[in-house]
């Protein structure tokens, strides 16, 4: 029976990194201390209770799924800003791109009764053109309940980054992210994994989903309509940075204020939308002749 490996939570990076190349799957033991866990639920329930199920196999028809957790949830920033795992996220990351950025905010809670997803590889939602030489995504679930093969465990196949694509697993080749309520599951864009069946008859599964993609790539979950300029203003420049109120690079995603005749918001990085002075004008190229390599690559 294929399994999970369970790191404490002073573990280091290295040893982070080395379960996300060799399994692309492991989870890291009570990260998050239990008031925090408390406080969490409190932020999430009301608009957990007032959600539909999902309509589809995918999203499950006893499977309730919320967003926008970065502007709905201070518990869910703290998560997301979370040293360890930004710090993995960096260097996993680091040979795909010139950074990261948060790309996915979703609770998802699997009610009793519901069936088991189909194992799928998150980085299929660019459609299949991405190389396999590109990993685009570092991911975590963090249990805001306890999740137990019984309660619909995340399934995931380790080491299944480096298979075909085309290869299924046996029943004894899926492992169930089992762990307790204030752990975290960390896996990558390329492992199969999927939903677990949930054959309990009153106990939902709760985990809030933080996944962190190379800043070149489109977010999965539009942030600047999930968490706008209005709400971000009030949150600090680390968070609207992360969720890509930041540039990726010498010019991606820089803006211009439509309505300034100053031309002082022309071109200019996205943190001056909440400052009252620029002080980052359209940077300087930083190497041309680096920036003319990588365009003939
Ligand atoms: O709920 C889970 O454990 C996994 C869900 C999932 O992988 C997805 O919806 O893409
Ligand atoms: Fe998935």
């Amino acid at each position: 029976m294929a399994s999970l490996k369970h790191l404490n939570s002073d573990c280091s990076i290295d040893e982070i990194l080395s379960l996300l190349e060799s399994d692309a799957g492991l989870i890291i033991d009570n990260l998050m201390a239990s008031e925090e866990i408390d406080k969490l639920n409190s932020e999430l329930s009301p608009y957990l209770e007032t959600d539909s199920y999902g309509r589809d196999d995918f999203t499950g028809f006893k499977t309730k799924r919320i967003g926008a957790l970065i502007a709905r949830s201070d518990s869910c920033r703290k998560l997301a800003l979370n040293e360890k795992i930004n710090r993995v996220s960096k260097e996993y990351l680091d040979p795909y791109g010139d950074g990261y950025q948060l790309h996915f905010t979703s609770a998802v809670c699997i009610g009793p009764g519901e069936s088991k997803q189909i194992l799928h590889r998150d980085r299929g939602i660019w459609g299949g053109y991405l190389p396999r030489k590109v990993e685009p995504l570092m991911s975590t679930i963090w249990a805001v309940t306890d999740f137990t093969k019984e309660n619909g465990a995340t399934q995931i196949v380790p080491g299944s980054h480096k298979w075909d694509k085309d290869r299924l697993p046996s029943e004894d080749e899926i492992a169930y992210a089992e762990m307790t309520a204030g752990s975290v599951l960390l896996y990558t864009g390329t492992v199969l994994h999927g939903g677990g069946e949930n054959t309990t008859s009153s106990e939902a599964r709760t985990g809030v989903f933080l996944h962190y993609a190379l800043n070149w790539l489109r977010q999965e979950e539009n942030q600047y309509l999930s968490c706008p300029p209005e709400i971000a203003k009030d949150l600090s420049p680390e968070i609207r940075s992360l969720i890509g109120y930041s540039k990726g690079g010498y010019v991606l995603g820089f803006y211009s204020d439509p309505n300034d005749k100053s031309a002082v918001y022309e071109s200019v990085s996205p943190e001056n939308m909440f400052k009252a002075e620029v002080d980052d004008n359209f940077s300087l190229l930083p190497n041309p002749e680096e920036l003319v390599s990588k365009s003939n690559k």
